[in-house]
């Protein structure tokens, strides 16, 4: 196949060119470096060393015998996002570039709009290249199970349910909550890519995934220092596995917010971009949601292992909850349907518990370079007060 990743220098699009190309696929990385700004604005910076994007193409070639090619582009320019389609030909384009942070989104009313803005106009940059270049082109777009809020009733991997509203029956688009200005520029995303699949007709295939919290540092391809994916801990950017774990190295207390029973679907680096693969390497004939998730943890499950897995390498590990800065459930249900993955082999072979351990062992040598950024972990962004 040929992929055009957008969003390539993060988290995620780092190892699934890395993935893609050492599967054979040709792979072209597009990025505006957008995160490794916004990760400095707000003081802090990867726990590894990032080498600049020319520099990680070069170290992917000597260190892991992978071919890539990067383009630095925005997706909010939709001409070149048309001319990038049209020039490279693909067939599949996956979309990571969107603003990903939740508390990045809720500082003030520019990051709010900011977070709104480009993600939306980057994905109806996308639904309309796609569609003038080539609507049979596999668009493999990145939600997020936050989209669907922490409801009562199951959530199903369903783009749409039937409802009875006064005595009537019809069928509506799945219901969906946001909880930040980030989760709901995701809901709008999910909306618009169906409208513009079944009423318009622009598109031919989606995956739009639901994806909850990824941890990890390592996959199969990463496996030296310059080949590294980002890895944020901050307050702003960091997510609750990977940040426990640098608390854990700096002796700093686990921060569960609020009651910490809240619930999210977590899944590993490696098994993230294990299940990517397989839904790129099967494209669906018209619009597919994927829920990727793959264990239930509440933070003070997580709290635990981690304490557990730090004391198992001679750290002394606290937990100490604190005030929660978010508005959301601290207890609620989460019935979560999730037969898609399964379906196409892609089940799960790492465990958290198991995982934060290499989490720990990959960040100690670093423990100085985290030190530098101690000041930016505790958190400051309130939902109702911003920053
Ligand atoms: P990330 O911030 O590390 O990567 C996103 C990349 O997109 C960055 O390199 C950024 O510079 C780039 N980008 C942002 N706006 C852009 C634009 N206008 N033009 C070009 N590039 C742009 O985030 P990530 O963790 O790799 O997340 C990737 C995707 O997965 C996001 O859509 C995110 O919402 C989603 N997601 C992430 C997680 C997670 O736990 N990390 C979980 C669920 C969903
Ligand atoms: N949390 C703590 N303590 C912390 C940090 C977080 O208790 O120190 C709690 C939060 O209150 C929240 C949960 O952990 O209830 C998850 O928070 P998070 O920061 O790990 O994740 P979130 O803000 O939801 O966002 C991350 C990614 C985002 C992705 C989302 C998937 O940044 O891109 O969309 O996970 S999901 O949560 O399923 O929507």
């Amino acid at each position: 196949m040929r992929v055009i990743v957008f969003g390539a220098d993060g988290y995620l699009g780092w190892p699934l060119s890395l993935r893609l190309a050492s599967r054979g696929h040709e792979v072209l990385m597009v990025d505006n470096l957008f995160t490794r700004r916004a990760v400095t604005e707000v003081g802090s910076d990867s726990a590894f060393p990032l080498p600049e994007p020319y520099k990680r193409v070069e170290n992917a070639k000597k260190e892991a015998g992978v071919e890539l090619k990067f383009q630095m582009g925005d997706v909010k320019d939709y001409e070149f996002v048309e001319q990038t389609i049209r020039d490279f030909k693909p067939d599949a384009v996956v979309d990571f570039a969107e603003q990903r942070s939740a508390p990045y989104s809720m500082i003030d009313v520019y990051h709010s709009v900011y977070t709104v803005e480009n993600n939306v106009r980057g994905t109806i940059n996308l639904i309309y290249a796609i569609s003038k270049v080539n609507p049979d082109i596999h668009f493999l777009k990145m939600g997020t199970m936050g989209e669907y809020g922490t409801p009562s009733y199951p959530i199903m991997e369903s783009p749409e349910v039937e409802v009875e509203i006064g005595g009537k029956k019809d069928v509506i688009s799945f219901p969906k909550k946001g909880g930040s200005y980030y989760h709901w520029s995701k809901v709008f995303d999910t909306y618009l890519l169906l409208w513009s699949l079944k009423d318009l007709g622009k598109l031919n295939r989606v995956t739009d995934i639901m994806q909850g919290p990824v941890y990890g540092t390592r996959t199969e391809e990463i496996k030296s220092e310059g080949v590294r994916t980002r890895f944020d801990f901050d307050e702003v950017w960091g997510t609750v596995v990977n940040r426990f774990c640098v608390e854990a190295v700096l002796g700093m207390p686990l921060t569960p917010y609020g009651k910490g029973e809240q619930k999210r679907g977590f899944l590993s680096l490696e098994d993230s971009m294990r299940a990517l693969t397989a839904l790129l390497e099967n494209p669906p004939n018209g619009y597919r949601v994927v829920n990727q998730i793959h264990e239930v943890y509440s933070v003070n499950q997580i709290a635990e292992m981690v304490k557990k897995a730090g004391q198992s390498l001679g750290l002394n590990v606290e937990v100490q909850h604190v005030k929660n800065p978010r508005v959301e459930a601290e207890v609620h249900e989460y019935d979560v349907e999730s037969k898609v993955l399964p379906q196409l082999g892609a089940t799960p072979v790492k465990r958290m518990d198991e995982e934060v351990k290499l989490i720990i062992e990959d960040l100690i040598p670093y423990k100085s370079r985290l030190e530098k950024f101690r000041n930016s972990i505790m958190p400051r962004t309130d939902w109702k007060k911003g920053r």
